[in-house]
């Protein structure tokens, strides 16, 4: 049976604005309280996903969440009308406001993490919400993110659930962010790599000293039990703690992979070699032959790595076996990675053209184009059984379009998220949304 891996894009909610609200992550830091532009930042998202699906690959869309999300403000002690809880913490707590109006779930790579059902015990293909617990707008996320999921891949049949883990940062679980899946193709077995950025339990492992790292090796572990991953078809990695302190908060921005390649920074991971090693005899059990591209620090620094996010790219196989690299328009504007990237694609290695992408307003937050999106692999019958409403086509394409021009601000300054009529714009937005993307009530607004 024919099997493809679907990308799932995030759709950028109206109220995508630079909170500052990420500690350890380069731009959104450095960005904070600049103006934002919503509807750029949505046309943006959308000119990807539909130049991908025009080149024949998988596309699919993840809806944003409810924000300002009065439900999370209340549960802090803001009471009255849902435009005095706004009111009253934008006087009171600015920064829970802004916190609680973040955009943020439109990096859909943290969504949640996603085993195909070739790798897992029950033959299902499973999900795990993060719980993103390491920043408090981003912890809100999961319980939204677990009921879009469920409504789009409903079938029981074919899907399996998983509630995010115990929100401490025993168990912090950032996602797909810190997760690859190597195959020789993808419907059949492969192997699921997961990287962590400390261990909650065992301080032999060593931490960064001056940003936190979000994952820990007891989340991907719990996940991968979660799965029903066999040991066979699972490796763990350390991330290198340096390159964290460096603004690398989280492994998809110094590594990706796709099918039998990984490209990675020389410093990514700690204890390269073994890592390497596990990996290639994992998948070589499953029938592949592990290609991995490494880039010299000497050709492209971390730093570099972290401003131009060139790691933070697609890696999509094409109908000919070979890969392409969608990346962001800052990698054109560095000259050392622009220089690496003409050299990668003439050479003999596995990946032959890099496309390009405006995505400013998305990178300007610390989110290229592999943190929007969520990678599924799946097979004919469990593609037939996705939501149709999610699939991406030129139609959804022309009508999400107009829905954003309906619905989005061009500009957002902080203390318009206090703007009681932008409640009332976004509510109306999303519930013409879940109609289009035929969601059914997911937000909390809808289920009151
Ligand atoms: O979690 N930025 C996100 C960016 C997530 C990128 N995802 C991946 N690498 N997969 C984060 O740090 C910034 C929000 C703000 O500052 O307004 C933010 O949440």
């Amino acid at each position: 049976m024919s099997a493809y891996e679907m990308n799932f894009d995030g759709l950028v909610g109206p109220t995508h604005n630079y909170g500052g609200l990420s500690y350890g992550n380069v731009a959104s830091q450095s960005n904070s309280q600049a103006l934002s532009n919503p509807r750029e930042a949505a046309r943006q998202g959308l000119a990807k996903m539909k130049a991908l699906m025009d080149m024949g690959f998988k596309q699919g869309v993840l809806a944003p969440q409810e924000r300002p999300a009065v439900n999370v403000l209340r549960s802090l002690g803001f009471s009255g009308s849902d435009t005095e809880v706004i009111s009253r913490a934008a006087r009171e707590a600015m920064p829970l406001l802004v916190a609680s109006c973040s955009a943020s779930s439109m990096w859909t790579a943290n969504a949640c993490t996603v085993s195909p059902s070739a790798d897992t015990a029950d033959g299902r293909v499973h999900f795990t919400a993060a719980n993103l617990n390491c920043k408090f707008h981003r912890s809100i996320e999961h319980p939204t993110t677990s009921r879009i999921l469920q409504a789009m891949f409903a079938s029981e049949a074919h899907f399996a659930h998983h509630p995010a883990l115990p929100a401490v940062t025993q168990f912090g679980d950032e996602g797909a962010a810190n997760h690859t899946r190597f195959c020789r193709s993808y419907g059949d077995a492969g192997v699921e790599f997961f990287v962590y950025g400390r261990s909650a339990f065992d301080s032999r492992y060593p931490a960064p000293s001056r940003y936190p790292a979000r994952q820990t090796l007891e989340a991907s572990q719990a996940v991968a039990r979660l799965h029903g991953l066999s040991e066979q078809g699972v490796v763990y990695a350390q991330q290198n703690p340096a390159v964290i302190d460096q603004g690398v908060f989280h492994n998809d921005v110094i590594a990706v992979g796709n099918a039998e390649v990984l490209f990675y920074h020389q410093d990514a991971f700690l204890d390269s070699d073994r890592v390497l090693a596990e990996l290639a005899d994992k998948l070589t059990r499953c029938g592949g032959r592990l290609q991995s591209v490494c880039v010299p620090r000497a050709a492209v620094s971390v730093q570099d790595a972290v401003s131009s996010y060139l790691f933070n790219s697609q890696l999509l196989s094409r109908a000919d076996g070979s890969m392409l690299l969608v990346v962001p328009e800052e990698c054109r504007n560095n000259a050392s990675v622009w220089n690496y990237l003409q050299q990668l694609i003439s050479g003999r290695g596995p990946i032959c053209e890099v496309l390009v992408f405006d995505l400013k307003q998305s990178m300007q937050n610390g989110g290229g184009p592999a943190c929007l999106r969520l990678r599924v692999a799946l097979n004919e019958r469990e593609l037939a059984a996705v939501n149709p409403g999610v699939i991406l086509t030129a139609e959804l394409h022309a009508t999400l379009l107009a829905w954003v021009e309906k619905h989005y601000r061009d500009r957002l300054s902080e203390a318009d998220l206090a703007d009681p009529q932008l409640l009332i714009e976004c509510r109306t937005a999303l519930d013409e949304l879940t109609q289009i993307l035929k969601l059914g009530s997911v937000y909390p607004f809808q289920m009151n």
